[in-house]
């Protein structure tokens, strides 16, 4: 049974102060609302990691992401963190390649699948960001763009490191505009890279695999979209710096 989870991207919000107690409240709902088998995550701006870890210690189906890590080890690399330090401070979890991260920070592909190594290397967990803009959509050739994504990125890991990747699809179109794919858009392309998964890796693989839906999923649209066979969660933007918000969601399977 592949896991259900709920994500927030907290992206670069929340003063020290307000994250603390969005942490706190998260953290309350969680243990009091949220079934066991829902893994929340929060994944919060780079500074607030280890405070926001420790606010959350003890509760076993809440855990913090970082947005991003280095591909290399250590270095001079001003103002990045590796994957190596995310280790050393026990982050489980990573955001990489949200598309946010593509377009202004010029991340490809390659550089993508490096930053996937490095997190596998170190024992946390990738939850790696795919989706189109809405150029390809219109186009006709989305579903095969974002499969492409995952071959470029993923598909040179061996079975027992794909296992471990959680995929989020985040339409481009969708992020930020209000915007968001129907339950039946969500669906199809989510199908549509199982597929695209299970030719590669088998259907074990395919089948175990968590896919996340993002782009500007809420607590009004989470329920239709969660309902997906092939939905396993959300990647969630704007509606995760609300608490209740946040854990409606996260209730919406
Ligand atoms: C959004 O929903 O806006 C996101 O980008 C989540 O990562």
């Amino acid at each position: 049974m592949r896991k259900k989870i709920v994500a927030g991207n907290w992206k670069m919000n929340k003063t020290a102060a307000e994250a603390f107690v969005l942490a706190t409240e998260v953290a309350q709902l969680v243990k009091s609302e949220v079934p066991a088998d829902v893994q929340v995550i929060m994944a919060t701006p780079a500074l607030y990691l280890t405070g926001v870890s420790q606010v959350i210690e003890g509760i076993d189906n809440l855990a913090v992401a970082a947005q991003n890590c280095h591909e290399k080890a250590s270095g001079a690399y001003t103002g990045e963190i590796s994957a190596v330090q995310l280790a050393s401070a026990a982050i489980p979890y990573v955001l990489i390649g949200h598309s946010e991260r593509r377009e202004y920070f010029a991340e490809s592909n390659e550089q993508l699948a490096a930053k996937v190594d490095a997190a596998l290397a170190n024992g946390i967990t990738p939850i790696f960001c795919c989706g189109e803009s809405l150029a390809l959509r219109e186009g006709g050739e989305f579903l095969a763009y974002v499969a492409d994504q995952l071959t470029a990125s993923l598909f040179h890991l061996s079975a027992e490191e794909f296992g471990k990747v959680v995929i989020a699809y985040e339409p481009i179109w969708a992020i930020g505009t209000g915007l968001t794919a129907s339950a039946e858009q969500a669906q199809e392309m989510h199908a549509h890279l199982r597929v695209h998964i299970a030719a590669k890796y088998g259907a074990t693989v395919a089948d175990n695999c968590s896919i996340l839906y993002g782009g500007s999923c809420n607590a009004k649209n989470a329920q239709e979209i969660f309902a997906g066979p092939d939905v396993d969660g959300g990647l969630i933007g704007g509606a995760s710096l609300i608490a209740a918000d946040f854990i409606t969601i996260a209730k919406s399977f």
